[in-house]
């Protein structure tokens, strides 16, 4: 049997990929969709932007940006919650081609100042509620020049305010038809710097390009990989913004004029109360708020009966929940997403026509997968289980500055190796199984274990550590630390959780427990045997 006989190939677009850059296609949906009153609404505020105010104030932006010396390949960050205001300097910065680094606003200084040092940007478009922490960055970096805050009306001591800042760099009598995005190769131009560990080691930076978000722009548009929506309905946004999936899957709700109700995190009565009160159709969710619809009796008090659809990703989940979460909602199925970071969103989806209780989904358009023996490296056919590879538009360009990571990731023949376990049937839909990398989720965030092991090993108590996550039912995983003690030194359990606790945010703390151990067992190449530590935790709390 040919090699090639065993790739699967996503199916014909339904619309070509634009050959513009995400910018320019950005500037188009936003001028086309103007006349809708209501681009986003702040579901805890009830305060709306208009796709007028979206356009022109991305615009000035932009100009304002250009005006201050910023130009294609400069690096600018957001480090915001979600907000009404966060998608401003993104979609500025990709008029012009300047490349966005997110950065997650709860992360620690610590987690900060490794993030930063890789994107390097030179302005910080920040929140009232992260100016403090992004003072202190700036003290820390000479690269770091400027300060914005998004949410204040006034300059806040040498930060300038979002408001103020396009007032003093951009024309008095701006007009949004004399402003043009600009032309870049799509291909090769980075738009965004995204956080993730990949399958081993510390966070780095994943370069996506134009072009991978084009792809994002073109599956909204086909009715069986888009969201089943139509300009004008209504979508709820929760997912955060710095991520992946709130990032795309949002530009993409620009792209189609959609109602963006936004959420600066998940809040349960919030949550059901603008379901109820905006006439919500479409939202996408990770699996510990799955749960939540399918065992929660405060859903009960609600009328969900707008929703039409729900996206879930970033996490296996549950077929069961699935279930149960259909039957409550009388929906006609789950529309599961499985995505990485590497390539930018999801990479299998839930066409809309082909429910199937707990796949992850068919492969997309502009995009090919294999499963491939981790033995052999032999590309299996359906029902066996391998690795999932993945080659196509959606694969990040890179690891920002780090080739010999980039290389780990994508093969020479082009192929990210996910570090998931998974097979399809004979339909082509996909089951996830299993992990082969370190990574741990903990309700879809991102716990990359050896940046837990790096401060366990900071302690002078501690000989040697190892984190591995352990399955938990309502956040999908929870971080455990086997830890050896420094002979004739003592740690106390208690003490290990705060150690981490006080070095990084909150996803990442020591929820799974402490185990102290005489030995971390590794391979004859020094790594760590973390399925071996997985049943060990198992064995560990099935004693408790
Ligand atoms: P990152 N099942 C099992 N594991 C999954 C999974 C799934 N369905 N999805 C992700 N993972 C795990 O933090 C794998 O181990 C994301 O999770 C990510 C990024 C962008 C978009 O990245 C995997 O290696 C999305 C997820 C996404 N998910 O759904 C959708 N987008 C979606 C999009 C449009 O790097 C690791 O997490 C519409 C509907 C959708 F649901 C990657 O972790």
């Amino acid at each position: 049997m040919s090699q090639e006989m065993n790739v699967l190939h996503g199916p014909k677009p339904f619309v070509s990929l634009e050959k513009s850059t995400a910018g320019q296609q950005l500037y188009e949906a936003l001028l086309k969709h103007s006349h809708l009153p209501e681009a986003l609404i702040n579901a805890h505020t009830g305060e709306t932007l208009s796709y007028k105010t979206v356009l022109e104030t991305s615009c000035r932006l932009a100009q304002s940006l250009q005006r201050c010396g910023y130009s294609q390949n400069s690096v600018v960050s957001v480090c915001s919650e979600n907000s009404l205001y966060f998608f401003l300097p993104v979609i500025a910065s990709l008029y012009i081609g300047v490349t966005v680094a997110p950065l997650n606003e709860n992360y620690t200084e610590g987690e900060l100042t490794n993030a930063l040092s890789i994107s390097k940007p030179r302005l910080i478009f920040c929140s009232k509620k992260s100016l403090v922490k992004n003072e202190d960055l700036k003290k820390k970096f000479s690269f770091i020049q400027k300060l914005v805050v998004l949410d204040s009306k006034n300059d806040i001591g040498s930060a300038e305010s979002l408001q103020n800042f396009i007032l003093r760099n951009s024309d008095k009598n701006f007009d949004v038809s004399q402003f043009k995005p600009l032309y870049f190769d799509p291909e090769q131009q980075v738009a965004l710097i995204m956080c993730s560990s990949g399958t081993t080691g510390l966070p780095k930076g994943v370069m996506n390009t134009h072009r991978n978000l084009a792809v994002r722009f073109a599956h909204c548009k086909d009715p069986l990989f888009g969201t089943q929506t139509v300009q004008g309905s209504t979508v709820l946004s929760f997912m955060p913004f710095f991520h992946g999936f709130g990032m795309c899957t949002t530009l993409g709700y620009f792209i189609m004029g959609l109602r963006i109700v936004m959420m600066e995190r998940f809040e349960p009565e919030l949550f059901l109360s603008s379901i109820s009160k905006y006439r919500i159709q479409s939202i996408l969710v990770v699996p510990p708020v799955m749960t939540f619809l399918a065992k929660s009796p405060v859903i009960d008090k609600y009328d969900l009966s707008s929703l039409k659809e729900i996206g879930c990703g970033a996490a296996p989940l549950g077929k069961e929940v699935g279930e149960a979460v259909i039957k409550r909602l009388k929906l006609k199925g789950i529309r599961q997403g499985y995505g990485l970071t590497e390539a930018t969103l999801a990479v299998l989806f839930t066409p809309s026509v082909e429910f199937r209780p707990g796949s992850s989904g068919k492969v997309v358009p502009f995009m090919s997968v294999k499963v491939v023996d981790i033995e052999t490296g032999k590309t299996l056919g359906p029902k066996q289980s391998g690795e999932l590879c993945f080659k196509g538009d959606m694969l990040m360009k890179g690891y920002a500055g780090n080739v010999k990571a980039t290389k780990e990731a994508i093969d020479e023949d082009g192929w990210l190796h996910s570090g998931d376990i998974g097979y399809y049937d004979e339909e082509g839909h996909f089951y996830i199984i299993d992990r082969l990398k370190e990574l741990i989720k903990y309700k879809g965030f991102q716990v990359p274990p050896a940046e837990l092991e790096a401060v366990l090993l900071q302690h002078s108590s501690i000989k040697d550590a190892a984190v591995v996550g352990i399955p938990d039912e309502r956040a999908g995983e929870l971080p455990m630390a086997f830890v050896v003690k420094q002979p004739g030194k003592e740690i106390t359990e208690q003490e290990v959780f705060d150690l981490v606790a006080s070095q990084v945010s909150s996803p990442k703390h020591l929820r799974g427990g402490v185990r102290f151990i005489d030995e971390i067992p590794k391979n004859a190449t020094g790594k760590i045997m973390r399925k071996e530590l997985q049943k060990l935790a198992l064995k560990l709390k099935s004693k408790l």
